[in-house]
């Protein structure tokens, strides 16, 4: 279902803090004056992000700046917990024989890879040819020795509220990684860092920020998005039939 259309269940504004129908906008607005019309409303929310934000860290946050490379800033908490890298850690477990715990230099130890793709949010923003770089997620699924019955991983975050979710051979594609870098920067916080998932062939609210958990589990259960109606596979271009499908 595309929560896109008129008359899909109503998905709450994605920016912090200040929730707005989306059906209303598209009632009002028609969809192609959406993208225009969120932008002020995102922006006071990235504002509000930014005067909060700024008394810790006045520094951590430029790649926020209004229109900075066309990102938005997008969480569903009102704040969120940074996490430097000493205190990080990712935790790999569930269905394993090897249940882990990553710190930020066991990660960066890895070997990296590094993909240039679109980034698109399916409420219709796109920030072309964006690097990511971190490690495969298949290889931290191989470390821990996937068990026989698994058929998923499910993805937390230290937002205490994301998640998300994939198939085991989604998750295995090499076009997934657990990012630490962005546009050759590491991972700000605003952006998910130190590290967040980076799912290049889908829409961007799978690429869930502030990752703090990787649990292998039998089946999919739907992410925080997903449970107030967006697609559960996410593919770019099958969920909104505007977009070059990446995967044909
Ligand atoms: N933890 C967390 N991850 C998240 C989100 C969020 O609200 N919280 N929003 C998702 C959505 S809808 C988008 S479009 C992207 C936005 O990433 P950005 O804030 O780096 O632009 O993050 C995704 N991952
Ligand atoms: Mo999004």
């Amino acid at each position: 279902m595309n929560p896109e259309q008129p008359g899909a269940p109503e998905p709450q504004g994605e920016e912090r803090g200040r929730p707005i129908g989306r059906r209303v906008l598209l009632g009002t607005l028609g969809l192609g004056a959406l993208g225009v019309v969120t932008a002020p409303t995102l922006q006071r929310g990235l504002e509000s992000f930014l005067a909060g934000a700024s008394d810790k860290d006045p520094t951590g946050l430029t790649d926020l700046l209004p229109n900075g490379g066309g990102f938005r800033y997008y969480s569903v908490t009102a704040s969120v917990p940074r996490k430097s890298a000493t205190d990080y850690r990712l935790t790999v477990d569930g269905l394993v024989d090897r249940p882990h715990s990553y710190t930020l230099a066991d990660l960066r130890a890895l070997p990296q890879t590094r993909l240039v793709r679109d980034v698109q949010c399916v409420t219709g923003w796109r920030v072309p040819g964006t690097p990511f770089e971190g490690v495969r997620l298949s290889r931290l699924l191989d470390a821990a020795g996937v068990r026989p019955g698994a058929g998923a991983v499910r993805f937390t975050c230290f937002d205490g509220a994301y998640s998300e979710s994939l198939t085991l051979d989604q998750a295995r594609r090499s076009d997934v990684l657990v990012a630490l870098r962005m546009q050759d920067e590491d991972l700000g916080h605003a952006h998910g860092g130190p590290a967040r998932l980076y799912v290049a062939p889908m829409y961007f609210y799978k690429s869930a920020k502030w990752l703090s958990g990787i649990t292998v589990t039998r089946d999919v259960r739907p992410g925080y998005w997903e449970e107030r109606g967006y697609d559960v596979d996410a593919w770019v271009g099958r969920s909104n039939g505007r977009d070059d499908d990446p995967t044909s």
